[in-house]
């Protein structure tokens, strides 16, 4: 059996009683309020798997799923409380969101696989995040993944508590999802010969883009979509060569170069065609964030930009959205609720300082600690290495709110690791590069800052090799972790 404790991420706070240990019984079954009926059933099936029990969903069940009546304004939906006790086990939470967060803490007490005898470590578990913003990127343009890839990550970020998930859908390489009204995007920028070397085909279309943000929902996880410009456009223009400013036809590209395409800030064919796949791309989301990229705009000029991104960032506010945008954007004035994301490994930043101090907040996303596509080691057989190698320790070694002067606790909304897809071919290096330093962001991004230690995590995560194993996740099986 496991420790209450024995948990990631960690929780904010628990208490073991061991005189409480909760024996699973051959007729257990689980109780829900209607709007929990979907968590219940995923608890249900999740006990099914390990006892071999039925588990049906009752009135009187021994493990109880609650929402709570009394409203806290100053509490997460995200928060539950998890008491384990030798008669019954009670999750309470104040929304389905934070019942669901405690579903995934219960699974990790769970054994991973069926056992003759399954008991629940006595004690209560009250948590919350510290972050509302917990994220993956995972970059669709460099190389495509299928629906039932996205799901599968979907899957498996989830059970971390990760709630958001951006898919970096339009780069130089490729354009991924649909947009009606501009069907060569997909048709030409989306097919065969699309991506690094070719070896990325594929886009999404309206309705599994508009599958995988329900997908999400069921996991509790926000799909928060990029289209990047002015610059990484190359695709758009090879579709639609008017989006150059010559009018002139490119080639398609399929390195792994940056820079050098840009929109035509000085065309009102541009603002026409972004404020067209703004709106679409709006309506296909129901979450908050609309991400516009803003990355790397080298061969648009710094007057250009601005002028670009003066036009473009209240079109995500008019179609309803927040934008978020790589911290390049904080150059210009932007909008209340926009989001810069710092992505740098330089230690300061005057223009997401200045965005901070002016009340924005900020995702992190140093590419030194949470660039998923580092190298770990020399040895790594995929990834980059411009930002450095990435071990485990150093993905997990770092805090949110130390990173940059000018941007403490309080401007912080979250983090997030992107996953570039530049030496990436399948779902299986995807999540090799992913598993484990994800699982390290994902506890940066709940944990309170006090209690996170590197020891500890690296128990708790030697103890997860099995479940991992049994999930058929293609972790790294890092020579800095003791593997059990
Ligand atoms: C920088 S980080 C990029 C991407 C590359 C990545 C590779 C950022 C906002 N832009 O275009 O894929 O490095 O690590």
């Amino acid at each position: 059996m496991r420790q209450l404790g024995d948990v990631i991420p960690l929780p904010a706070s628990v208490r073991s009683d061991p005189a409480a240990d909760f024996r699973v019984p051959s007729g257990v079954s689980v109780s829900a309020a209607p709007a929990a009926a979907a968590v219940a059933d995923e608890l249900a099936g999740l006990l099914r798997r390990v006892t071999g029990f039925r588990v049906p969903r009752d009135d009187d069940g021994v493990i109880r799923l609650r929402l709570d009546e009394t409203v806290d304004e100053a509490k997460s939906p995200e928060s539950y409380r998890l008491d384990i006790a030798a008669d019954g086990v009670t999750l309470s939470a104040p929304a389905a969101q934070g019942l669901f967060a405690g579903v995934q803490t219960l699974r990790q007490l769970l054994p991973e696989t069926a056992q003759a005898e399954v008991v629940l470590p006595g004690g209560r578990i009250e948590d919350e995040p510290r972050f509302a913003y917990r994220g993956a990127m995972l970059d669709l343009a460099r190389h495509f993944y299928s629906p039932a890839d996205i799901r599968s990550y979907i899957d498996s970020i989830a059970q971390f508590k990760l709630n958001h998930l951006h898919l970096h859908l339009t780069d130089d390489q490729g354009w991924r999802l649909e947009i009606e009204g501009w069907p060569r995007l997909t048709e030409v920028s989306g097919g065969e010969g699309t991506g690094i070397d070719g070896q990325g085909p594929g886009h999404l279309t309206a309705a599994e883009y508009a599958d995988l943000v329900a997908y999400g929902e069921t996991r509790f996880v926000t799909i928060v979509p990029e289209i990047d410009m002015p610059g990484h456009v190359n695709a758009a223009q090879v579709a639609y060569p008017e989006l150059t400013c010559d009018g002139e036809p490119v080639q398609p590209r399929t390195d792994a170069e940056v820079g050098y395409s840009s929109l035509c800030a000085s065309k009102e064919e541009t603002y026409a065609f972004v404020e067209d796949v703004i709106r679409v791309v709006a309506g296909l989301t129901p979450g908050p964030f609309l991400h516009i990229g803003g990355d790397e705009a080298l061969s648009t000029t710094a007057e250009d930009y601005r002028t670009f991104m003066t036009r473009v960032l209240p079109m995500v506010g008019k179609y309803g959205k927040r934008a978020i945008g790589w911290h390049e954007m904080a150059a210009v004035e932007l909008p209340p609720t926009a989001v810069p994301q710092f992505w740098r490994i330089e230690p300061v930043d005057a223009g997401v300082a200045r965005a901070a101090e002016n009340g924005h907040q900020v995702i992190m996303s140093p590419a030194d600690r949470s660039y998923l596509d580092m190298k770990y080691d020399e040895s790594s057989p995929l990834g980059l290495d411009w930002a450095g190698l990435l071990g485990v320790e150093r993905s997990y070694d770092w805090d949110p709110a130390d990173r940059l002067p000018g941007v403490g606790e309080e401007s912080l909304l979250g983090v997030e690791a992107p996953l570039w897809s530049e030496t990436l071919r399948s779902l299986a290096d995807v999540e090799y590069m992913a598993f484990p330093r994800l699982v390290a962001i994902a506890e940066i991004g709940w944990t309170p800052r006090a209690d996170r230690t590197w020891p500890s995590f690296r128990r708790r995560l030697g103890a997860f090799g099995p479940r991992f194993g049994a999930q058929g996740v293609n972790f790294h099986r890092s020579p800095e972790i003791d593997w059990t």
